[in-house]
């Protein structure tokens, strides 16, 4: 690698830092930090902290003042080019006079998606593209899909035994993993912005769904229940922790759904006797919900699954055996009949959380 390439992945790892410290407070803009570089010295730092808040990039410039003119400016994201709820970066980029800008990845937005760039070259600028993209595009992978196809990114998320079991013949299923792996589950609810069960899960574990991290922040709550079988008492219901939505079917007890509504939970009825998958992501994303945590049960996550909806896999594996050809595993369903049929994940990374493996891969693209 050359001398400039290292030092152009020194200051794009720094901005990236300062970007991954507001993971979970940013949604539904993704995550964006900026570091500007005069004469070797750094002059401004920077982190898209908000929605309605300045971008990355201003609070650099802000910080630079003077100090910015002639300098390069490092940005995790293209910088944008329309007026959102804030100005066009890269006019802001173009005024303060810098000489270069150093880019890691394209920004996908339909409204910006090559714009930014063309803005800073016509003026003049030197600009520099892909330093540490793949970084930068992981981060963002929940913004990534959410701008361009308006429906969250969905992530399943489960948690077995080494034999692939979500609990004993007999339904036993506390604790499987290790408190560090449940742990980084609330971290995971914490970066979530709508989090999804069946109402068998709520039926079963009387759920709460909430996030247990001291400043942890709770999702919202999404039950798929075709029949309204939810009891009136369910946490999720009763506890106030979150926003509750339940979707259901087209033949719900009307009797049944005002009460539940007088209890503060949104109903939403889909069309068709079953919940329709696709209605329910259609629903989040025009809530700007740009992300999704299924949490389960096996039928929910297989009806995910065979529908193609999923885009990511969480799994926590435990070193413990259960066996038993009826204790349940985390996709139900029918399954598939021939080997050449699996869904093929690729990217996995594993982690060693505790005594627990964390498995993370993505599902095929649609
Ligand atoms: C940047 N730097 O730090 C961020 C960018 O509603 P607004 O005005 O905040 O615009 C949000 C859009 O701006 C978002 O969808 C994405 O395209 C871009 N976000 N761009 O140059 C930043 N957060
Ligand atoms: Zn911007």
């Amino acid at each position: 690698m050359s001398e400039e390439r290292s030092i152009h992945e020194k200051y794009m790892r720094l901005a990236l830092e300062n970007a991954r410290a507001a993971k979970g407070q940013t949604a539904p803009n993704p995550l964006v930090g900026s570091v500007i570089v005069n004469d070797g010295r750094i002059v401004g730092i920077g982190a898209h902290l908000k929605p309605g808040e300045p971008h990355a990039e201003i609070h650099a410039l802000r910080m630079a003042g003077e100090h910015a003119k002639g300098g390069t400016i490092y940005v995790t994201l293209e910088p944008c080019s329309h007026h959102g709820r804030t100005g066009p970066c890269a006019e802001a980029v173009v005024k303060a006079g810098l000489a270069r800008v150093v880019v890691a990845a394209p920004d996908p937005n339909p409204l910006v998606a090559g714009r930014g760039i063309k803005i800073l070259r016509d003026a003049g600028i030197e600009v520099i593209e892909g330093v540490l993209r793949g970084e930068s595009e992981r981060l963002n992978e929940v913004f990534n899909r959410y701008i361009v196809s308006k429906r969250p990114f969905v992530t399943v998320k489960s948690a077995t035994t080494l034999d692939g079991k979500i609990a004993t013949r007999t339904s036993s299923s506390r604790w499987i993993t290790s408190a560090e792996a449940r742990e980084d589950v609330h971290q995971l609810r914490h970066e979530s912005g709508a989090i999804l069960v069946g109402v068998q899960t709520i039926l079963h574990d009387d759920s709460q769904l909430n996030t247990r991290l001291p400043n942890g922040r709770n999702p919202l709550r999404v039950v798929l229940d075709s029949t309204l079988r939810i009891p009136e008492d369910a946490r999720v219901v009763t506890d106030g922790e979150a926003p509750t939505w339940i979707f259901t079917g087209s033949n719900a007890d009307a009797a049944k759904r005002q009460r539940l509504e007088a209890a503060g939970v949104r109903v939403i009825e889909t069309t068709g006797e079953r919940v329709d998958l696709e209605q329910v992501l259609d629903t989040l994303g025009e809530s700007e919900i740009s992300s999704l945590l299924v949490e389960g049960g096996g039928q929910v996550i297989a009806s995910f699954v065979e529908q193609g909806l999923a885009d990511k896999l969480v799994l926590y594996m435990a070193p413990k055996l259960v066996g038993g050809k009826d204790a349940p595993t985390f996709i139900e369903g029918l399954g598939i009949a021939d080997m050449n049929d699996a869904v093929g994940l690729t990217g996995l990374r594993v982690e060693q959380l505790g005594p627990d493996l964390k498995f993370e891969a993505y599902f095929p693209k649609r």
